[in-house]
């Protein structure tokens, strides 16, 4: 697809979100040569340089900034430490001819230097690093990812001044949900909301992890091109690391459908993986000067430590838990006894590990079950498809009836399954039920109403995304997450062993 194929809903993840070729407003673009001759400019370089776009083309970069902005410049570009990076001037006069103060942003685009020039005659240092270590201390003290994430997003909101400051984590299926939110008085919540994949698609995510912040400052914001289009032989000038990049229009309407009058959002990585992101709306336009865009970046970056320190907690201690659940387990069950017999002491030990809504176990052919499972026949049916998959792994699905067409009459019992083999003979299975995922929103307030509907209609809004999203899940139950099936499968062995026992007791009394 190129820049000028037009974009739908049906396309947009394939659009080229960095080869757009315009810049936001508020700053102006220039790129030069490793010669430093001028080789792209946007055309607003007019409003905040003086000169004519068409003008400066193939001018060397010196002849119109002065010496100390051309050796600060230098001096930067051999900083960059990777093709990711980005380097930060602050309040420079960077002209021959007169004393206007600029932020520079400096990165590389293949063979070009790109530079970024945003005004900045604020005389006083705004210090908003000195902002980043004590909410680091204060963050440090929370002891769960919810609280976490509900704190960092009451912060950044005193940062930005943003109406609205969510955080939005990806599940594994790239859907996401808002699982924190600091805002104003009186807009309404989208907390618990969840969102398809497409609401942020595939491009745009592998994007954000390159260039952790993107601000929107203003959706009817008359953004400005970038001359000339393209260069010869060449590919538009890619702005992936840009923080002026003019973004996809698909998204524009979005947001104007939302009635959102600025956007601000900043990457949180776990690894190199994009964890969420902290999503942030104004309801009228808004600029950040590029030192508190800086310090928001820094802080996502000392977040996303901070994040991925509380999961590898968590994750110690879910296999705490379950090796004290294996010692529970062995301990009440009295010599002996049967995994029937014990049902429901291993049923609630294994809900307290994993979250479930039934357990059921069949044994010999004997049923038990308790909570909301499917009934004696329809499980036997499913047991037939059960034995027919491989029978020494933990099976695990978020849509039975995907799989297993029978069971589309019990979704709203039990929509998903995790099954542990617990002998070696094919029938003995304990099997873990969920219901079907139905979030009851509350929309009170409506925030989102849209306000004027764009040319995609009605569905680029979040209500309306919402409804895709209950579509694509209708039928599934949360999927269950590589530590409830690490957890069913250190259980499992435990089971195991109890059945082991058992047949050994039994072999005994036949000697
Ligand atoms: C980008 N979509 C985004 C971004 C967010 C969302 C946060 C990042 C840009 C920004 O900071 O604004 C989505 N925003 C949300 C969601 C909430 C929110 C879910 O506040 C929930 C509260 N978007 C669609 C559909 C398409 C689409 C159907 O809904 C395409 C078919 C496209 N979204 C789209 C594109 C981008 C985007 C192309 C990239 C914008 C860019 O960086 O150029």
């Amino acid at each position: 697809q190129s820049p000028s194929d037009p974009v739908d809903l049906t396309n947009c993840d394939r659009e080229p979100i960095h080869l757009l070729g315009h810049v936001q407003s508020f700053g102006c673009l220039i790129a030069v040569s490793s010669d430093w001759i001028v080789t792209y400019a946007s055309q607003n370089v007019e409003k905040f340089l003086g000169f004519k776009a068409e003008d400066i083309l193939g001018t060397a970069f010196g002849s119109w900034v002065n010496d100390k902005t051309i050796h600060a410049v230098r001096s930067r570009l051999q900083l960059l430490t990777s093709d990711d990076s980005v380097e930060r001037i602050f309040s420079m006069a960077i002209l021959r001819d007169n004393d206007a103060h600029f932020d520079i942003a400096l990165h590389k685009s293949g063979r070009h230097i790109v530079m970024e020039f945003e005004p900045n005659d604020h005389e006083e240092k705004l210090d908003r690093g000195g902002f980043i270590r004590p909410l680091i201390e204060r963050l440090k003290t929370e002891d769960s990812i919810v609280s976490l994430c509900e704190t960092a997003a009451r912060h950044i909101r005193a940062l930005t001044g943003f109406d609205r400051v969510m955080v939005y984590k990806f599940h594994p299926d790239d859907t996401g949900e808002v699982i924190a939110e600091s805002a104003v008085k009186d807009i309404g919540t989208f907390l618990g909301l969840r969102y398809p994949a497409t609401d942020i698609p595939k491009q745009a995510r592998e994007l954000y992890r390159r260039n952790t912040l993107r601000i929107i400052s203003d959706v009817n914001d008359k953004v400005s091109p970038i001359i000339p289009e393209r260069r010869k032989g060449e590919i538009p000038l890619d702005l992936s690391l840009s923080g002026l990049r003019a973004v996809s229009p698909i998204h524009i309407e979005y947001l104007k459908n939302m009635g959102v009058g600025a956007s601000l959002s900043i990457s949180i990585l776990k690894g190199d993986k994009l964890w969420g992101l902290f999503a942030c709306h104004h309801y009228s336009p808004r600029v950040l000067n590029y030192e508190t865009r800086t310090a928001a970046e820094l802080f996502g970056q000392m977040f996303s430590f901070l994040i991925e320190q509380q999961e590898s907690a968590v994750e110690r201690e879910e296999s705490r838990r379950a090796r004290k659940l294996h010692d529970q387990i062995m301990g009440e069950l009295a010599e002996g006894a049967t995994l029937s017999e014990n049902f429901e002491m291993i049923a609630s030990a294994l809900k307290s590990v994993i979250d479930c809504d039934g357990v059921a176990l069949t044994i010999n052919g004997n049923f038990q079950a308790t909570g909301s499972t499917p009934t004696k026949d329809e499980f036997n049916t499913l047991m037939r498809y059960l034995n027919r998959q491989e029978t020494s792994k933990i099976f695990a699905t978020d849509s039975i009836s995907s799989v297993h067409q029978p069971a589309e009459d019990y979704v709203s019992r039990a929509a998903g399954l995790l099954a542990l083999p617990v002998s070696r003979v094919p029938r003995d299975y304990i099997v873990l039920f969920r219901k079907e995922i139905t979030k009851e929103v509350n929309w009170a307030g409506n925030p989102e109403k849209p306000v004027t509907i764009g040319p995609n209609g009605i569905r680029l809004t979040p209500r309306k995304s919402f409804e895709a999203w209950k579509e694509v899940v209708s039928g599934h139950s949360d999927y269950w997450t590589d530590g409830d099936i690490a957890a069913a499968e250190s259980l499992r062995v435990t089971l195991l062993e109890v059945v082991l026992r058992m047949s050994d007791a039994a072999n005994v009394e036949r000697e």
